[in-house]
């Protein structure tokens, strides 16, 4: 149960009360960060704050990397009482623009020339600027002036693109962060104070906040955490560093180590590898099972449930189906008139938990949109099986009619991967023939080694014994990687603009 009070600060909540301050909360790089250190710099930033004179509620943009310093910048907002907003330090100038005004954001924290730089707005206009080390010479270490909020209001928000028009932002309250420790970390993946947290998806990413920040903060636990993008090597590297016991991988992270000659010394210290963010291909899970013994825990989240929702336990791991709804969320299966579909029927997938967000910010047409009486409308495909397990179908807006005929890309990316075991990973989207019709086209990744040309024939000729003419691909081509955003998800779209290879 998660024990809740009437109000609540979470800066304040994790880290004024820690029980274990001398132990590391962050280790990163070369250098190990203690609670008690990570308490004094929260103390010292949150009572700068107060000095310039910051509104409570302000919100406060932090385009950092993985680092202590972000995670200083968001326990001090909390504890200020402003909004903390990670957001991806790589974004384009217009997104950036954009978020910073729709946010209507005070401060934007970013890396310029190799400092960290808080730039000042009022107004929407730029002010003053300042660096991050002045910032902590306004303030005070004794600092423990925590604004306390109803645990049911908005304290934190992430931006989410979504597949058209701006990114939104997604309003989630403090309670909605201890959910998601209880429901997914605690009770589903049996996290605990001794566990040494690693996520390769970053802190601006949904995924990544809950699995570097929410739950090792909440458990008292240690994070390792890494500014750089992570390569297969560097992967590798820091697990043999820093041997954490949960890796929160991604599928081509996966294959890659397993790939590795001294894999096995590598993944040692892991007790639980977690994939979640793109589905997960059989072959990398039953790899990781028969080479280390490990069962991928694969789930479903959203950044409008605050993290995972769906998923199994390591105790009923398996690469058939998503698992079963956390406990306490329901998930419910329905047509486009919102009417539930029969049990293995695909539909849209709905579900509610106690994680939900509070809606959009200053987007009520969105809000009502996608979220309808208590329930949240995800944009994923999904059919329950006999045993209530979840089975994802793709995203909504992945389907394409041929001849007038709805192809649903997942359904055949499937069957193709469980025939083709060369195949490494793969993408079907729909394009404009010469003729001027939209037909399928096929993406393939083969495996490594694996002879592309004569990969091409067979999955030609296999699609042209199981397939119906509408969804047979009009076009194969082999390729060395799909497209994917810095969420690690495929970008369906760039291979729609794609030239044939
Ligand atoms: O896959 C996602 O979109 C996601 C978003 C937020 C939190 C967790 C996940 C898996």
């Amino acid at each position: 149960m998660v024990k809740m009070s009437n109000t609540i600060n979470l800066a304040e909540r994790w880290l004024h009360h820690c029980e274990v301050p001398e132990k590391i909360a962050i280790a990163h790089q070369d250098c190990e960060i203690t609670y008690e250190q990570l308490k004094s710099s929260m103390a010292k930033l949150a009572s700068a704050f107060e000095q310039i004179g910051l509104q409570k509620d302000s919100r406060v943009v932090i385009g950092l990397n993985d680092s202590p310093i972000l995670h200083t910048c968001f326990l001090a907002s909390l504890a200020f009482g402003a909004i903390p907003i990670v957001i991806n330090p790589k974004l384009s100038e217009s997104a950036l623009t954009y978020i910073i005004g729709d946010s209507d954001a005070s401060i934007y924290v970013s890396e310029e020339n190799g400092r960290t730089t808080f730039q000042f707005f009022h107004q929407g206009n730029k002010t003053n600027k300042v660096t991050y080390q002045t910032m902590l010479s306004y303030g005070d270490v004794a600092w423990n002036n925590y604004f306390f909020r109803d645990p049911s209001d908005v304290a934190f928000m992430q931006y989410t693109s979504g597949t058209t028009g701006n990114p939104k932002g997604v309003m989630h309250s403090s309670e909605n962060a201890l959910y998601i420790a209880q429901y997914f970390a605690k009770n589903t993946l049996g996290a605990t104070q001794q566990d040494v947290f690693y996520s390769l998806a970053k802190s601006f990413f949904g995924y990544g906040l809950g699995n570097s920040l929410i739950f090792p903060l909440e458990l008292q636990a240690t994070v390792v955490l890494d500014s750089e993008w992570p390569t297969i090597e560097r992967v590798a590297a820091n697990l043999s560093r820093y041997q954490p016991t949960l890796f929160f991988g991604v599928p081509a992270i996966y294959h890659g180590l397993a790939s590795l000659h001294n894999s096995h010394a590598i993944v040692s210290s892991v007790r639980l590898a977690i994939s979640a963010g793109s589905a997960l291909p059989s072959g990398i899970f039953n790899s990781w099972d028969q080479q280390f013994g490990l069962r991928i825990v694969d789930g479903l989240g959203s950044t409008e449930l605050c993290h995972i929702f769906c998923s199994h336990t390591p105790q009923t791991a398996s690469c058939n189906s998503l698992g079963k709804p956390l406990s306490g969320y329901e998930v419910s299966i329905r047509d486009a008139n919102q009417q539930p579909v029969a049990q293995g029927k695909t539909g849209n997938l709905w579900v509610k938990g106690p994680s939900m967000a509070l809606g959009y910010w200053k987007n009520s047409a969105a809000t009502q949109n996608k979220f309808v009486d208590g329930w949240y409308n995800s944009g994923d495909l999904a059919a329950i099986d006999e045993n209530g397990e979840l089975h994802f179908k793709g995203r909504s807006d992945d389907l394409f009619k041929v001849n007038g005929r709805w192809v649903v890309p997942s359904e055949i990316e499937v069957k193709l991967a469980h025939n083709f075991p060369t195949i490494l990973e793969l993408a079907m989207v729909p394009y404009e023939a010469d003729d001027g019709f939209i037909k399928p086209s096929l993406w393939v990744v083969p495996r490594q080694g694996v002879d592309s040309h004569s990969l091409k024939r067979e999955v030609n000729h296999w699609c042209s014994q199981n397939l119906s003419s509408y969804q047979r691909p009009n076009l194969i081509t082999m390729i060395d990687a799909l497209p994917r955003n810095d969420n690690g998800k495929v970008v369906r779209k760039r291979l729609m603009h794609l030239e044939e290879v």
